[in-house]
């Protein structure tokens, strides 16, 4: 077996390019969170790390992903969901550390936790099980959408909402508000990739290949788009 094996960017594939792009945005979100983990207040050292390890664990598994997908052109489902189910979790413990100062008990975040498990699972099984039936795809990407209802409500109206609500901390309670708009908006887009799948509502109008290109930039917004927020709430509470 070759060292070192050179994997082909095909010039009109922009799955691959995405997975390349993906990657490397990924590894240099983690080095900034690292480096400015330094540079802020010590109560928001942990939130940053957290952060730097979403977008660190996302930056190993695109490594991967992108040679998965070059070499075999196929839709790397097992490390998609590998990836999902370390980095999702973060972001529920990323809402729990962000409220805790307002109240929030380790129960708040089992909750977030119990439902993204429940999301990601479904959605695994919907695709990593799929018979390319539209029945299969549809059940389990409801029940996947149970799970993602319940985060969502969470943070619209429910537990997260109330706690934001609660703090007397402004820089939280907006940083609060505009992890929800990710959660409503660029959450949103898993399910429309998932869509692309043989069987899934969208298979007509979608490529299955195209289920990566939603993920991907999904990805991109959602892991560093957390990040970022996160980073904004630590540095605008520092300024006063
Ligand atoms: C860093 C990775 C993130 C934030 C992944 C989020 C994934 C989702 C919100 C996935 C949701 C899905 C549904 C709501 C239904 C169809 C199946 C999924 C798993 C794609």
């Amino acid at each position: 077996m070759p060292l070192l094996e050179i994997v082909k960017i095909p010039v009109d594939d922009p799955v691959a390019f995405t997975f390349f792009t993906g990657y490397m945005a990924m590894l240099a979100a983690s080095v900034f969170f690292f480096f400015e983990r330094g540079q802020v207040d010590g109560k928001w050292k942990t939130s940053l790390l957290v952060s730097g390890l979403i977008t660190g664990i996302a930056a190993v598994h695109y490594y991967y992903m992108r040679d998965y997908y070059a070499a075999t052109n196929e839709t790397p489902t097992a490390l998609r969901y590998i990836d999902w189910t370390l980095t999702v979790p973060l972001m529920c413990l990323e809402f729990y550390l962000l409220l805790k100062p307002a109240g929030a008990k380790i129960s708040f975040m089992w909750k977030l936790i119990a439902a993204s498990v429940l999301m990601l699972v479904a959605g695994y099984i919907g695709e990593a099980f799929t018979d390319g039936s539209t029945s299969h795809s549809v059940i389990w990407g409801v029940i996947s959408t149970v799970g993602y209802a319940y985060i969502l409500y969470s943070a619209w109206v429910g537990e997260a909402k109330q706690l934001a609500d609660r703090s007397n901390n402004p820089a939280v309670k907006k940083g609060i508000q505009a992890l929800a708009w990710f959660v409503l908006v660029g959450w949103a887009i898993y399910p429309i990739g998932y869509m692309a799948m043989p069987g899934g509502w969208l298979s007509g109008l979608l490529q299955p290949n195209d289920i990566n290109l939603f993920y991907n930039l999904a990805d991109a917004i959602n892991k560093i788009g957390f990040g970022l927020v996160v980073y904004g709430i630590a540095i605008s509470d520092a300024k006063k």
